[in-house]
């Protein structure tokens, strides 16, 4: 093959060659993705609280809310670190009134006690671009009995 070049002799790839080479890297980048997305939104970053208190740093970020789910149990006292890292985010929950506004580089909390069992929405309430719409989080409250 070094031969062949220095004798500035073109070495023809074959499409299949670039076939195969294209495929391995979809096998590869698509898992790999995949594991990152999976771990960024499921992971609980419980940061302090002691029995019935649970405490999360949550980060707004266009568009998607970090960590995009959180589990407690039911009657916990949740508190809610909000922090946007980009532009204008808000959030709100239906179920328990829950509003944020918060501006980039900003943090607020909000805070309320878990006295339903279910899986809550809450949803970006300021208009932050493309992707607002789908921009949601997920509180799972989970009954301990
Ligand atoms: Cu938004």
């Amino acid at each position: 093959m070094r031969e062949l070049e220095r004798k500035n002799i073109r070495v023809k790839k074959s499409g299949f060659e670039r076939t195969l080479a294209v495929l391995l890297i979809v096998i590869t980048a698509v898992p790999t993705y995949g594991v990152v997305y999976w771990y960024e939104t499921n992971r609980y970053p419980v940061v302090g609280g002691d029995g019935g208190t649970k405490e999360f740093y949550v980060t707004a970020i266009m568009w998607q809310f970090y960590p995009q789910n959180i589990t407690v149990n039911k009657g916990d006292h949740v508190i809610i670190h909000l922090t946007s890292m980009d532009v204008q985010h808000g959030l709100y929950n239906v179920q328990w009134n829950l509003t944020s506004n918060v501006f980039a580089n900003e943090t607020k909390t909000i805070a309320f006690t878990a006295d339903k069992v279910g899986v809550f929405e809450y949803y970006c309430t300021y208009y932050c671009g493309i992707g607002h719409f789908d921009m949601k989080g997920y509180i799972k409250v989970e009954d301990q009995q």
